[in-house]
């Protein structure tokens, strides 16, 4: 996602957090950054991928995706045998930085800390369906037009349809947040929250996670997103945008809803 999808995630997380739970999320990033909330710390990853010189710049790049090497259109599907065999992957990464937030695993402040930035961004990255795609390097190389524009498949999902979207709220993060988070509260996703989260109260949450997540990701792709194959040339701004809100609305909301309870669950522990 954008910007404005990863605030909206830890917008959303933030409004789940115990109020326990949020003081340590503040003390865990160091110096006070961010303001001690997730909505800005989600912004962290792109910052220093982006960032020339910085330290996380070469490796940290892979880890917001997973290429699957399924055929969507046809089959969607995530192997980790196949489609991540050295873990350098979002549910790899999900996965550890996870177990080096838990306390009990020994990590250091400095370690937890980034440990934290990550997964407050990776956990929303990983339910943006182009995110959980091999094809076309996420759909980065699938051209194509938005309200008369052109760009690629991918930043489409990860920004245009977003703001548009977002104008709905006045452009305001905080409005659609509030709203995601009522839908999740007693709205229409109340009687499937709990689906989202399940993997969580397992023994293997840290690794059983992510690929949850990433197979409920991926499934979009198939009978959706890559639907554009379909109709080559449309503009996507159109009908295609109106039957992605609903999906759009419910993504954002499993990444913020799923950031939160996590956090709940992992820092509830006490070392
Ligand atoms: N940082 C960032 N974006 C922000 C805030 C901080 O990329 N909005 C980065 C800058 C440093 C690291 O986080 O690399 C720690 O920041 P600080 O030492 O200022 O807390
Ligand atoms: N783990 C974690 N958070 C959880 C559950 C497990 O960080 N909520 C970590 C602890 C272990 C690893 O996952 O390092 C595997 O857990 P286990 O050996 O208990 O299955
Ligand atoms: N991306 C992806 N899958 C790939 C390559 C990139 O999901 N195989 C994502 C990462 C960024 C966006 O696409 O969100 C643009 O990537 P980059 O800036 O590396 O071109
Ligand atoms: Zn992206
Ligand atoms: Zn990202």
């Amino acid at each position: 996602w954008g910007e404005e999808g990863h605030e909206t995630v830890g917008q959303i997380a933030q409004n789940f957090l115990q109020p326990d739970i949020a003081r340590k999320v503040a003390n865990l990033f160091q110096d006070k950054s961010f303001g001690g909330k997730l909505p800005l710390a989600t912004l962290w990853a792109d910052d220093v991928k982006k960032k020339k010189g910085s330290p996380f710049a070469f490796w940290s790049a892979p880890l917001h995706f997973i290429d699957t090497l399924d055929d969507p259109g046809k089959s969607c599907s995530v192997n980790m045998e196949r489609d991540c065999p050295d873990a350098r992957c979002i549910v790899g990464a999900i996965a550890n930085y996870t177990t080096q937030l838990d306390c009990t695993n020994g990590y250091d402040k400095f370690t937890r800390d980034f440990a934290l930035r990550f997964l407050a961004h990776f956990i929303g990255d990983i339910t943006q369906p182009l995110h959980v795609s091999g094809r076309e390097k996420g759909g980065n190389g699938e051209t194509v037009t938005f309200d008369g524009r052109r760009g690629n498949l991918h930043s489409i999902w990860d920004t245009q349809m977003v703001e548009k979207r977002l104008r709905d709220f006045g452009s305001d993060i905080v409005q659609y947040s509030n709203f995601l988070t009522k839908e999740i509260q007693s709205g229409k996703y109340a009687s499937e929250k709990d689906s989202w989260v399940s993997c969580i109260s397992s023994p293997k949450a840290a690794t059983l996670c992510p690929l949850t997540w990433a197979i409920d990701t991926n499934a979009i792709n198939c009978p959706f997103v890559w639907s554009v194959d379909k109709k080559p040339g449309v503009d996507l701004g159109g009908d295609y945008y109106q039957a992605a809100v609903p999906i759009i609305d419910k993504q954002i909301a499993k990444g913020g809803y799923r950031l939160g309870v996590l956090l709940n669950s992992i820092l509830s522990k006490n070392c």
